[in-house]
């Protein structure tokens, strides 16, 4: 398997600064060397070009839409090539908005391979708030919502479909953070959200065999890991900490259980913030992380 690593150095979707230096933290932790190592082919596509952020407020509830919007089309283009070789695109972030580009052209690529599409998304957060009910006019709140059809024009519809997702095609994992008007789109459309008191009640082991239990052969896998889904204990990293997340360990079972599906075809991996990092521990976690995603275990070669 050839993994074609994409950086896009992007804050445009949030309001903390930082998480444009994730690609190369990933890089500074040794991620390429580390999939290397583990028997893949690895390339490193560099980090895409794109405009600036200009750290405007909301217009409309959408802070930044034109970049995020430019930002999200050089994406789409990286995973789409990345998907037209026969390659594993994974995206290095930048902030959580850019999972609708990534996402919308892994969902075309599904779609022409008569596959089936599940994405988990490991996040503190469900982003599916839209420009109406974020708080915050932040995109990288509302991902989801594009992705299902309920965005902005601009940002919906890229995948040749008005939905690259289908409500029954996600499921959350982590959950902690849910605003006022996101916990009814939840409810109205019918998401499937593994919250935190799900994993306290069910253990890790029990709440993925659940998220993964109707994973086939004719299932293509796309993991979307904000890394503030890890409690900040574990992950300082990042600009929207939630306490009570899941421990190291408990990441690593979720990690490990994705991988013995044998159907992983796709990855984000975003909102990691350097600038509030520690000595690079968030990046080092998430490459260890992203091991154990990619199959690394103790025991078995
Ligand atoms: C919040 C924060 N729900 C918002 N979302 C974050 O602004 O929509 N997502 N940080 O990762
Ligand atoms: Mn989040
Ligand atoms: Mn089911
Ligand atoms: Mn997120």
């Amino acid at each position: 398997t050839t993994l074609e690593l994409i950086g896009a150095p992007t804050d445009v979707g949030a309001s903390v600064r930082g998480c444009g230096m994730g690609p190369d933290a990933l890089r500074v932790a040794d991620l390429p060397g580390v999939l290397a190592r583990m028997g893949f082919t690895v390339r490193d596509a560099g980090n895409l070009p794109g405009p600036a952020t200009p750290w405007a407020a909301p217009q409309e509830g959408l802070r930044h839409l034109a970049e995020v919007v430019a930002w999200n089309r050089a994406v789409y283009a990286s995973v789409d090539a990345a998907l037209g070789a026969g390659h594993t695109p994974v995206l290095m972030g930048g902030d959580h908005c850019l999972a609708i580009g990534s996402i919308s052209a892994v969902a075309w690529h599904v779609r022409q391979r008569r596959k089936k599409l599940r994405v988990i998304w490991l996040d503190a957060h469900t982003d599916v708030n839209t420009n109406t009910t974020s708080p915050s006019g932040n995109i990288h709140g509302m991902p989801v919502s594009c992705l299902l059809g309920h965005g902005p024009a601009a940002l919906t519809g890229w995948s040749g479909e008005p939905a690259a997702l289908e409500p029954d095609g996600i499921r959350f994992i982590g959950i902690r953070s849910v605003d006022g008007e996101e916990r009814e789109a939840i409810r109205d459309i019918g998401l499937r959200v593994f919250d935190m008191r799900h994993v306290d009640e069910n253990g890790m082991r029990l709440t993925m065999a659940d998220a993964l239990h109707d994973v086939d052969d004719e299932t293509h896998l796309h993991v979307s890991f904000d890394l503030d889904c890890l409690d900040p204990d574990y992950a300082p990293g990042v600009g929207t900490g939630v306490r009570g997340g899941p421990t190291y360990r408990e990441m690593q079972l979720c990690m490990e259980m994705i991988a013995d599906t044998g159907r992983l075809g796709s990855l984000d991996v975003v909102e990691l913030n350097p600038a509030l990092d520690v000595r690079n521990r968030t990046a080092e976690v998430a490459v260890e992380l992203i091991e154990s995603l990619f199959g690394k275990s103790t025991l078995v070669r």
